[in-house]
């Protein structure tokens, strides 16, 4: 099968109510859509970057000049028999996993629809639908995070994620969890915001009983988070420090997480994603897929990877009314006992709502062939 042409579109979708994090603070949901065509038939993909290199070193401006002057070329250049042998065209491109990630999403969508596959079957998933939990950002005081914890345990959700930083801690943790009550499940994110002297304080968190801690310390620090793991008394969840199959197979062999969050933006696509998932399950780790305030699209692709037996956590992919007033194409919605329906049509299952995306764009511009 052949590409004829693709197109990137950068978007600005206004988000609910901003979201906080020991490094960043998003109100507007910026990102980058990839459109791959041929064949009459069209495949959207998200790249799932930030403005700003806070969460990675990618940026929304690094994804747009990756994907038109290296990733996109390879692809156009000449027809290719399955997905795997598009994206290893790109193998040699070191980096970069978001821009890389947004345009797998792409191919796969495209695809699915011209084989009138789902991106679950592509993935070999099964389930009909997945768990999911919420995130719940930084707030300005303890009663505000109960509001925004109760008012998310009226929505359904089940499954509460708390940020924290060295000077949001323990009155927090203690406050969520005498507002959820014992039997909701709790964890909480640093997003790195810890030095592995504060070891004594994460200890203390112990006594909120979370599911786990995810990404206390540095990104870089594996063999910080390993010396942790064997105190800490909580399961120690890694984010950042796993940017690929071989970083988690180096933490695995380091003994330093007791529970996977995979992120198909973070370890550069689903196929990546999904080999973490079936390594951190051999190893006997807890599993669970990531978010990044994706937009629908990339939601999409996420619940689709959920759906895999090797996930066994609940997920951090909120219905989109949790992030969106309105999503960028049809919402999911969130079903009963804390759940999202997997999409079963071809592709990802979902488009882009033209008249949406037209109000959200900032800029776009087409990568033909050379
Ligand atoms: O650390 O998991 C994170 C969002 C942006 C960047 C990093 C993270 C997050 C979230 C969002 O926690 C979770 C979600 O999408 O619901
Ligand atoms: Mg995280």
């Amino acid at each position: 099968m052949r590409l004829e042409r693709s197109e990137l579109v950068h978007f600005a979708l206004p988000m609910a109510s901003a979201f906080r994090t020991s490094v960043s603070e998003v109100s507007l949901c910026e990102g980058v859509l990839v459109c791959v065509q041929g064949a009459g038939i069209t495949g959207w993909g998200e790249v799932v970057a930030d403005t700003r290199p806070s969460y990675s070193a990618e940026t929304v401006t690094t994804a747009l000049h990756v994907l038109r002057d290296f990733l996109l070329p390879e692809v156009l250049r000449a027809p290719f028999d399955s997905v795997e042998a598009a994206v290893a065209r790109f193998d040699w491109v070191r980096g970069h996993p978001m821009a890389k990630a947004g345009l797998e999403m792409a191919l796969f969508d495209w695809w699915g629809r011209a084989t009138g596959l789902s991106l679950r079957e592509m993935l070999g998933g099964t389930r009909p639908s997945v768990a999911v939990g919420v995130s719940v950002g930084l707030q300005p005081s303890i009663r505000a995070l109960e509001t925004e914890l109760s008012r998310f345990a009226t929505a359904g959700y089940t499954r509460f994620k708390v940020k924290v930083t060295p000077d949001w801690l323990e009155a927090p943790l203690a406050a969520a969890r005498a507002t959820l009550g014992q039997t909701m499940a709790l964890a909480a994110d640093a997003n790195g915001a810890f030095k592995s002297e504060e070891a004594e304080r994460l200890r203390g968190v112990a006594d909120q009983r979370l599911q786990f801690l995810e990404q206390p310390l540095g990104w870089e620090d594996l063999v910080s988070h390993a010396a942790l793991q064997k105190t800490l008394g909580t399961p120690l969840c890694l984010d950042e420090s796993i940017p690929s199959l071989s970083a988690l197979d180096s933490a695995i062999a380091l003994k330093a997480l007791d529970v996977l969050n995979v992120k198909p933006g973070r370890v550069g696509g689903l196929l990546p994603a999904r080999a973490c998932l079936e390594s951190a399950h051999r190893a006997g780790l807890q599993t669970f897929v990531g978010g990044m305030l994706e937009t629908a699209i990339g939601r999409a692709a996420n619940v689709a990877l959920a759906s895999l037996l090797t996930v066994t956590l609940p997920s951090d992919l909120s219905a989109s009314a949790r992030y969106f007033d309105e999503d960028l194409a049809e919402p999911f919605v969130l079903g009963t006992d804390s759940t999202l329906t997997v999409p079963t049509s071809p592709g990802l299952g979902v488009v882009p709502n033209p008249a949406v995306l037209a109000r959200v764009t900032r800029a776009r511009e087409v990568v033909a062939p050379a």
